[in-house]
């Protein structure tokens, strides 16, 4: 796994894994997947209040919410069609950090305005929780927070910066974590590129992230 600082056991934060080219690559693929799987507001379970963050999925199953429950499924729940394929810079950052032994399943998309949040939650909808969920950014700075298992546990926050990757795995891989805000920062030169324009798929100071996850148990090698 390239360097990465550990904030807790298996809780794996990489700044600036993706430099400048490789963010403009992703987004580039991630507009034609969006194209396909246009992103649509979630809703909670039971009280079926929209979320505050837009969503879609690439990959063969998309991690869905809405009154009926929190689910995985093949089909975009607007428009009925196949999720489009997990795009290929997101798929080899999974190679390189999550060191499992078989491909990611669904790729969660995340789309944030300014204003947007998401609660603090634990990913606990995937049977493979022995494989980490891999996480990377695009976009504004978000702080993110994380705390333990137990959601009384104390928490810490950290900020997400576009190209940082984040893995979720091992001990940590049911902690609770969420974004408090989107921060507005100066852009960081040190990304390796200067910042070009927003792809269409992000309003202006815009963030958006994604989450590789394996859903289902890999049949034993
Ligand atoms: O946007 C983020 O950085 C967090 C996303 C997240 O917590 C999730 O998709 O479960």
């Amino acid at each position: 796994m390239p360097a990465g600082i550990a904030l807790v056991p298996g809780l794996v934060h990489v700044p600036g894994y993706l430099d400048g080219a490789a963010q403009a690559r992703l987004a580039a693929e991630l507009a034609v997947a969006l194209a396909a799987a246009p992103p649509y507001t979630p809703r909670m379970p039971r009280t079926d209040r929209p979320f505050s963050v837009r969503m879609s999925n690439c990959g063969p199953l998309g991690w869905v919410s809405d009154r009926a429950g929190y689910r995985y499924q093949p089909h975009h729940p607007v428009t009925a069609a196949p999720w489009p394929a997990i795009p290929p810079v997101a798929l080899a950052a999974w190679e390189a950090l999550s060191g499992y032994r078989a491909p990611p399943e669904a790729c969660l998309v995340n789309l944030y305005e300014p204003g947007a949040r998401m609660g603090l939650h634990q990913d606990r909808d995937e049977d493979a929780r022995d494989a980490p969920v891999v996480s990377l950014s695009l976009g504004a700075t978000a702080l993110f927070r994380y705390g333990g298992p137990q959601r009384s546990d104390p928490t810490r926050s950290l900020r997400l910066r576009a190209g940082d990757a984040l893995v979720i795995g091992g001990p940590a891989r049911l902690i609770h974590h969420g974004v408090d805000r989107l921060v507005a920062e100066v852009p960081d030169l040190l990304q390796g590129a200067a910042p070009g324009p927003l792809p269409d798929f992000l309003p202006p100071g815009g963030r958006c992230n994604l989450t590789l996850r394996r859903v289902t148990r890999p049949p034993d090698a």
